[in-house]
């Protein structure tokens, strides 16, 4: 049995039960830092806490969306082996805390997240921008072109979901680069969600308008954030397009040594995450689909998401965790 066959018979349903605590517990050891001002500080108790139950894991892992190339130990390096080294191979995207600010502020949307998948089905992408543009499943194809205006983005959008223009709620990073999409977007009429960081959640909330209030991503944010997300997209439905900036010769040369031949190629979801996928992420702090993590006197409690792009089953599990010693 090769592992695609593996997969298909059963073996990544234990792993999608058995993901959960990677996330969970990730996001609760960041969460004992929330709102201290130190990102760094919050940052290494998450990658310390994901790396430590990750090598639990039943699989022979390597990280290829992570922290950076370094070889630093403390953090969760591209090329790193995780997992218990018995089991199918597997490639993973991490961040064990996306949005480092967000969690040291204690404002919304800070996550734990993971995404596993079949051995080479990840884009291998560098740390570099992205062009970003997803909307959530029920389109048709074509809907969204990265290439087109945000206003004729927002128009195809709008007439598809047979609202006007001005119910259309776009998420975009607040950073002084997206200044002038700010200001395209805002002339349509639609409204804008500001976010500070976090574009993984970003784009996972646009799976959920009706909960979140978020229609369509705009943007540029990281790569191995878009890669994450893509994983997410392939296994809620909806659609993405990304396409690398890669604005200097340099980077050029960086991308091209990890196999992007063409620096303009637009990546769709599932061009950025094939085959069958896991995706988890836990709630850091509170958000508009994931609860944060909670301390109460007797236990913990922590609520996470679980996708699969083989089934497509969404899982929620809020979990309570009595054995503190555990965490
Ligand atoms: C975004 C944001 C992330 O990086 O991807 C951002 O969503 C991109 O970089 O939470 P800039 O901060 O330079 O805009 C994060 O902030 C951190 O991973
Ligand atoms: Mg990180
Ligand atoms: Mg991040």
């Amino acid at each position: 049995m090769n592992v695609a066959q593996n997969i298909v018979a059963g073996l990544d349903r234990i792993l999608t039960m058995e993901v959960v605590r990677v996330t969970e517990r990730a996001a609760v050891a960041a969460a004992r830092l929330r709102g201290r001002g130190d990102e760094k500080a919050a940052d290494q108790a998450a990658v310390d806490a994901m790396r430590q139950e990750l090598n639990r894991l039943a699989i022979k892992g390597t990280v290829v969306i992570g922290e950076g190339e370094r070889d630093e130990a403390p953090m969760l390096y591209i090329g790193e082996e995780v997992g218990s080294g018995i089991g199918p191979a597997v490639d993973i995207a991490l961040d064990p805390l996306e949005g480092t600010t967000i969690c040291a502020k204690n404002l919304p949307n800070a996550l734990a997240v993971i995404a596993i998948a079949e051995k080479g089905s990840l884009l291998f992408a560098p740390d570099v921008y992205m062009d970003k543009i997803a909307i959530g499943p029920g389109y048709d194809e074509g809907v969204i072109d990265i290439d087109a205006s945000p206003a004729e983005n927002i128009a195809s959008l709008a007439k598809a979901k047979g609202v006007a223009v001005s119910e259309i709620t776009a998420c975009i990073l607040d950073r002084p680069r997206h200044e002038r999409l700010i200001e395209a977007v805002r002339a349509t009429g639609a409204a804008i969600r500001l976010i500070g960081d976090g574009d993984v959640a970003g784009v996972i909330h646009t799976t959920d308008p009706e909960e979140t209030g978020i229609d369509i991503y705009l943007g540029t944010g990281g790569a191995p954030e878009g890669v994450l997300a893509a994983a997410a997209l392939r296994c809620t439905g909806g659609q993405m397009q990304g396409r690398l900036i890669l604005d200097t010769q340099e980077k050029v040369a960086r991308a091209a040594k990890m196999g992007i031949a063409d620096p303009k190629r637009i990546y769709r979801a599932e061009d950025m995450a094939r085959g069958d996928v896991l995706f988890a992420a836990t709630g850091v702090t509170d958000g508009n689909m994931l609860a944060g993590v909670k301390f109460g006197s007797n236990y913990i409690t922590t609520h996470t998401i679980v996708l699969r792009s083989s089934s497509r089953t969404v899982r929620e599990i809020k979990a309570r965790h009595q054995d503190l010693e555990k965490f």
